[in-house]
């Protein structure tokens, strides 16, 4: 039996639904999904095994301009997607105009990997709509195949997932078989409880946060966590906390359901807050939590 593994990069702009294509593809909930633009920070690898082959995916932040340090390091995650991989997905939603970022458009068109051009969230469209954009696009990218898709409703899904696999190299595998990520459990911790806060509070809040998983101890019947949420700003963390400790009481209850649905396990998580100035802009604060490689 031939078996062909190798590395497919999911790159576009924030909110195009990137995320979400690749947990469909895994269908396990590893990369967290809001509405909002840098809700994926890091790169992530996701595995999906068959018998006879292994995907390794690799869903990235959106292209953005840097205009802090953090956001620069995101964007070398960014540029490390052409280089490693053996199919490139671009992709781009109904409605959209282009890639703001002439350069990296350029990388595209000019791509020696094969790239998969998906339209996404055509479940919003209209029959017109989606004519008119699907000529746009392919020939904005003519090296591209195309594919029209809905990441949600799961339209087109496994046909671009069966395309893949054609176009991947043969090889053996390059993870263990029952391995589904790269990420440490931690991060998945971090990851929920950031979902959460996403979710709950608004404008500048999200961005200045980061989350720390301190403690995480897997016992037979009970996974404990203690994980810290840092904030830049005292003011900041008396909104975290909320009124007689109510609204950090939610993202807790929340964060533990989901992470009790993702470990298969009864979950003890405890949260606490703490102020890091500048955690941001600060480098070697940065490299702690991860983000410069
Ligand atoms: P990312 O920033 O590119 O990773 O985008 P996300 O996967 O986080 O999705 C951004 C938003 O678009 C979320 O609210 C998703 O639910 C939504 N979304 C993703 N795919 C689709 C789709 O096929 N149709 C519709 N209507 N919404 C989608
Ligand atoms: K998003
Ligand atoms: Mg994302």
């Amino acid at each position: 039996m031939m078996h062909k593994a190798g590395f497919v990069n999911i790159i576009g702009n924030p909110n195009v639904g990137k995320s979400t294509l690749m947990n469909a593809f895994i269908g396990e909930k590893l990369s967290i999904i809001t509405s909002k633009a840098q809700t994926t920070r890091h790169r992530i690898l996701g595995i999906v095994n068959g018998e006879d082959f292994q995907v390794i995916l690799s869903d990235t932040p959106g292209i953005i301009k840097p205009a802090y340090e953090l956001q620069a390091s995101m964007m070398d995650f960014v540029k490390s997607a052409f280089e490693d991989a053996d199919v490139l997905i671009y992709m781009v939603e109904i409605g959209e105009k282009e890639l703001k970022d002439e350069a990296f458009f350029k990388k595209i068109t000019n791509s020696k990997i094969p790239v998969l051009l998906l339209l996404n969230k055509i479940d919003k469209s209209n029959q017109e709509q989606l004519e008119e954009q699907s000529e746009i696009w392919q020939n904005k990218v003519p090296n591209a195949e195309f594919f029209p898709i809905s990441a949600t409703e799961g339209f087109n899904v496994q046909n671009v997932f069966n395309r893949i696999i054609e176009l991947l190299p043969k090889s053996p595998a390059f993870y263990p078989k029952d391995q589904l990520t790269d990420k440490p459990e931690r991060f998945f911790v971090n990851e929920a409880i950031r979902e959460k806060i996403l979710m709950h509070y608004k404008k500048e809040i999200p961005y200045a946060v980061e989350v720390d998983t301190e403690e995480f101890f897997e016992e037979d019947n009970i996974i404990r966590m203690r994980s810290v949420i840092m904030v830049e700003r005292e003011t900041q963390k008396g909104i975290i906390i909320g009124h007689k400790g109510s609204a950090l009481k939610r993202v807790g209850v929340e964060a533990r359901k989901d992470l009790e649905k993702f470990f298969g396990k009864q979950v003890h998580l405890e949260l606490y807050v703490k102020v890091n100035k500048n955690w941001r802009n600060d480098q070697r604060q940065l490299k702690r939590f991860g983000y410069n490689q």
